[in-house]
C-alpha cells in the first residue's frame, strides 16, 4: 500500500535529476483578504484537494492561475511563493490573467465549452471563437512559464484537467526531452458528443503531445480511443491502448484518483474533530435524531435539485421521519458568473425554501444549507456527525466525496451513491440511485436508515479497504511509474 512516505522515497530516488512540475487551473492555495488581515485558504475543488498532498511529499513547483486578490501581495519577484503556509513543503508558482483573458479561457471556453461538453447532462455548450483565442493564449502562457521552470534542466511535467489542452503539444515542441503526462478529471464523452466541437482536431492535436493521458476509468479511455480513430489521421491501438500521431506514441490508462485516506481517517478520530463535530452541531442547531450529508460544488452536474426532489419524495412518504430526518448540504458558490451556474444555485434555494416550508416544525427543519467555506478540517468533522451522504451526481468523473465520507466516518454509516459517477465503478458496497428517478431515489434513502447495522458495517468496511488500498498516493505512484517506464 503506498503512503506520503514510500511515495516521497519513490520520487527522491527515481526522479533525482528531473524537476516535478505540476500545472493545473486552480492554485491549492488562495491569498484573499479578510477582516483579519491576509488569510490563506483551499479551495474547493477535486483537482487541488487530491494533488496537494502528493505535491506535498514530492517537493515540486505547481504553476496555476493566481486568483486571490492577495495572491500578488505574497509572491517573489518569480511570482513564486512556499506552500503549505503553514509548513512550506513545495512552491507555487502563480500566472496571471486580466479580466477579458478568464473571462474567454476560464468562464467561457473551459466552463461553457468543454464541460458542457464532456459531462452528459444535457446543457448545450457554446462554441465562440472570442473564447477558443483567449483559450489558445493563456494555454501558450502555461507553456511558457512551465519552460522558464524547467530551464535547462530535465523534467517531468504532471499536467491536469481540460483547462490546458493545448499545453502538452506546446512544451514537447520546445523540449522534446520532457515526460509529460495529463490527467483528465473529468468524463470524455462518447464521440457522437465529441465531433460537434468546432475545434475538435486541434483540441485532440494538442493533448496528443502528451506521452501519458489518464481517465479515471476504462469507459472513458475507450471513448477517447474511438474519438481520436474518428477525428484524426492517426494510428490507434485499442489493445495497447495507445495512439500514434505525428511520429509520437502516447499512451492512454485508466487510474482511478482517490484521497488521503489515511490522513482523514486519523484525523476523524482525535479529540479536537470530536470537539469540532460537538461545535458545528450546536453552532448548525442540528436537532434531529438522522442525519444526512453532501457537500458539493453547486454545479448543474450534481444533481442538487434531483436530491432534493427526492428528499420531499421521502419526507411525503415517511410522515415517521418528520422531526428525525435532517440533511445538511455544503454548497460551495462555483462559476457564479455563468448563468446556468446562477441559474441552478437559485433553483436550489427555491426548492430548499419549499421543502422547509411545506415540513419544519418548531424545532426541526428538514435541510440546512451551509454557504460558506469550510475548512477540510470542518468538512471531516461534519462528515462524522452523519448517518448517511448522499452524492447524486447527473454524470462525474470520479467525485472525491464520496471517498472523503468513507475515510471519516465509523462503519455503521450509508453512502448513496449516483450510478453514474466513476466511484461507483469502485464501490460496489454503496447504495445505488438513479438521480433521474426520484421514487427509487427516495426509497433507498429509508432503506438506508433502516438496514441493519450489521449489514452497514459489512459494506462500510469493505469500502474502506478499497479506498485505504487506492489512495492518492497509489494514484500518483502508478502514474509516475507508468511515465517512467517511457524511455
Ligand atoms: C473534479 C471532477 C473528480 C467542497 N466544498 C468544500 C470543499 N469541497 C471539496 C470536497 C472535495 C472537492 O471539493 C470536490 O471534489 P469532487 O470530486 O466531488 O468534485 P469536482 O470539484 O467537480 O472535481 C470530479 C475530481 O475533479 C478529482 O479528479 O472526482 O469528478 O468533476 O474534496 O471536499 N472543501 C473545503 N471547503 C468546502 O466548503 N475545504
Amino acid at each position: 500500500m503506498w503512503t506520503k512516505e514510500s511515495l516521497k522515497q519513490f520520487i527522491e530516488d527515481k526522479l533525482k535529476n528531473n524537476k516535478f512540475i505540476v500545472a493545473a487551473n486552480r492554485e491549492p492555495y488562495i491569498h484573499r483578504y479578510g477582516v483579519d488581515g491576509i488569510e490563506c485558504i483551499k479551495p474547493a475543488s477535486g483537482v487541488t484537494t487530491s494533488l496537494d498532498p502528493v505535491l506535498q511529499a514530492c517537493n515540486g513547483v505547481w504553476v496555476a492561475h493566481g486568483s486571490g486578490d492577495a495572491d500578488k501581495k505574497v509572491v517573489d519577484k518569480k511570482d513564486r511563493v512556499a506552500v503549505p503556509p503553514d509548513n512550506p513543503t513545495y512552491t507555487l508558482r502563480r500566472l496571471w490573467m486580466d479580466k477579458r483573458e478568464e473571462n474567454g479561457y476560464y468562464y467561457g471556453f473551459s466552463n461553457e465549452t468543454l464541460w458542457p461538453l464532456c459531462h452528459t447532462v444535457y446543457e448545450k455548450p457554446k462554441f465562440n471563437e472570442e473564447d477558443w483565442n483567449y483559450y489558445k493564449t493563456i494555454n501558450r502562457r502555461f507553456a511558457d512559464t512551465i519552460l522558464d521552470e524547467i530551464g535547462d534542466s530535465e523534467a517531468f511535467v504532471f499536467l491536469q484537467d481540460y483547462h490546458l489542452c493545448l499545453v502538452p503539444k506546446m512544451i514537447k515542441e520546445a523540449k522534446p526531452s520532457a515526460k509529460v503526462a495529463l490527467f483528465w478529471h473529468i468524463p470524455w464523452p462518447n464521440p457522437e458528443a465529441f465531433r460537434i466541437c468546432p475545434w475538435k482536431k486541434e483540441i485532440l492535436e494538442g493533448l496528443l503531445g502528451v506521452d501519458l493521458l489518464g481517465f479515471h476509468i476504462r469507459y472513458h479511455v475507450d471513448n477517447f480511443l474511438e474519438t481520436v480513430n474518428q477525428t484524426l489521421e492517426a494510428k490507434v491501438d485499442k489493445v495497447t491502448s495507445s495512439v500514434v500521431f505525428g511520429g509520437m506514441e502516447t499512451r492512454i490508462r485508466p487510474y482511478p484518483i482517490s484521497i488521503d485516506y489515511e490522513n482523514i481517517k486519523t484525523y476523524s478520530k482525535t479529540q479536537e474533530c470530536k470537539d469540532l463535530s460537538a461545535k458545528l452541531k450546536h453552532d448548525l442547531d442540528l436537532n434531529f435524531k438522522y442525519l444526512g450529508v453532501g457537500v458539493d460544488r453547486i454545479d448543474y452536474t450534481k444533481g442538487l435539485v434531483e436530491k432534493f426532489d427526492a428528499i420531499d419524495r421521502f419526507l411525503e412518504k415517511n410522515p415517521q421521519y418528520h422531526g428525525q430526518f435532517s440533511y445538511v448540504q455544503v454548497g460551495a458558490l462555483s462559476r457564479i458568473h455563468i448563468s446556468s451556474y446562477k441559474q441552478i444555485n437559485d433553483e436550489m434555494n427555491s426548492i430548499v425554501e419549499k421543502i422547509n416550508w411545506k415540513y419544519s416544525s418548531e424545532h426541526w427543519v428538514p435541510i440546512i444549507l451551509i454557504r460558506r467555506h469550510l475548512t477540510p478540517k470542518e468538512l471531516i468533522a461534519l462528515y462524522k456527525l452523519a448517518d448517511l451522504c448522499i452524492v447524486s451526481s447527473l454524470h462525474d468523473g470520479m467525485n472525491l466525496v464520496a471517498k472523503e465520507f468513507i475515510a471519516a466516518v465509523d462503519d455503521d454509516k450509508s453512502l448513496i451513491l449516483s450510478q453514474f459517477t466513476g466511484a461507483a465503478r469502485e464501490l460496489p458496497d454503496a447504495l445505488f440511485i438513479n438521480p433521474y428517478e426520484p421514487n427509487g431515489f427516495a426509497d433507498t434513502i429509508k432503506q438506508a436508515l433502516e438496514m441493519p447495522k450489521e449489514e452497514k458495517i459489512e459494506r462500510m468496511k469493505r469500502m474502506k479497504e478499497i479506498v485505504a488500498e487506492n489512495n492518492i498516493y497509489t494514484w500518483a505512484a502508478n502514474v509516475i511509474q507508468a511515465l517512467l517506464k517511457i524511455s
